[in-house]
């Protein structure tokens, strides 16, 4: 029987290997450090583990997707940094660390964002060996639409205008959602099938399978703000409700929430019984998203 536990754990220690590896320190050291503080501050890992298993799905060279595996998650960390700066979340911890900007000062903490979603795009061009140069011209594609304003920035700035605001509709939470977790999540799938040379029918499965596990990554994410202690999550609980924010659990209540995760995550499983046992990694990581505690 697949062991979902034992493969997120030595996907994870290689994963932490890549990452130290992809970014050793330079010059000027502050901006090396501060970097590395948040990349290396632990996780899930959950972003590079799809793009690798994605790939390894469709047969592809688990080592052409290293790069882009570790880009991704240097995205992601990021948009954490970011995140937690005063002017957007404001928060103390991350990953039950302090954030970036308590430790290195909010001038150092975004330029280590920046610096960090530059050297993404500049890894993966750079470092992406033995698949033809259009397929990596198509993932650094994925990997800035998923970024900009059609991505990640596109649902933030809704986020941030819709807070406080008592009225949000499902169109809208669903907008801020698919754009700020989903996006990303869509493209490590599709990043990972693009490395092994997938067909427009994979593609088309994996980014369903993609979409529905985002969603309902977002939607336990909310549960988990309203039921988990900071302890649990590393970072501060409750904050949805103090920001006033827009959630699944205060548009719907949490039981119809859970239960509209499972679906989710039916239907995202139920995508890929096509490639056989071949798909037990992805199913399995679409039922961690609804089980996990952090
Ligand atoms: C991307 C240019 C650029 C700027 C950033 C701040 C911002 C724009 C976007 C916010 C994106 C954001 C923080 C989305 C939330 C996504 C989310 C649910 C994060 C938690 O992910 P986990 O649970 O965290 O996978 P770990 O710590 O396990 O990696």
């Amino acid at each position: 029987m697949f062991d979902l536990q034992s493969y997120l754990n030595g996907q994870k220690e290689l994963v932490e290997k890549y990452l130290d590896e992809s970014l050793p320190m330079g010059e000027p050291a502050k901006i090396y450090e501060a970097m590395r503080y948040s990349l290396l501050a632990g996780g899930k890992r959950l972003r590079p583990i799809l793009c690798l298993a994605t790939c390894e799905l469709l047969d592809g060279d688990r080592t052409s997707a290293i790069p882009s595996a570790c880009a991704l998650e240097m995205i992601h960390t990021m948009s954490l940094i970011h995140d937690d700066l005063p002017a957007m979340d404001n928060d103390d911890y991350r990953r039950g660390k302090l954030t970036n900007h308590k430790v290195y000062g909010e001038d150092i903490a975004i330029l280590a964002g920046d610096a960090l979603l530059t050297y993404a795009f500049e890894y993966v061009a750079r470092e992406t060996k033995n698949v033809p140069a259009q397929r990596v011209v198509k993932v650094l594609t994925i990997l800035t639409q998923a970024v900009g304003a059609q991505g990640l920035v596109g649902g933030q700035v809704m986020d941030l205008e819709c807070e406080g605001k008592i009225d949000v509709s499902a169109e809208t939470l669903s907008f801020i959602h698919v754009h700020k977790t989903g996006a990303l999540l869509e493209a490590c799938v599709t990043s990972g099938a693009t490395l092994a040379g997938a067909k427009e029918k994979d593609l088309h499965r994996l980014s369903t399978y993609a979409k529905n596990i985002g969603l309902a990554f977002q939607i336990i994410d909310d549960i988990l703000d309203v039921t988990a202690t900071s302890e649990e999550l590393g970072k501060t609980a409750g904050k949805d409700v103090t920001a006033q924010k827009a959630t699944y659990p205060k548009l719907w209540g949490l039981e119809v929430s859970q239960a509209k995760a499972h679906e989710l995550v039916e239907s995202a499983m139920a995508q890929l019984d096509i490639y056989g046992d071949k798909a037990l990694p992805l199913q399995a990581i679409a039922q961690f998203i609804v089980k996990r505690k952090n």
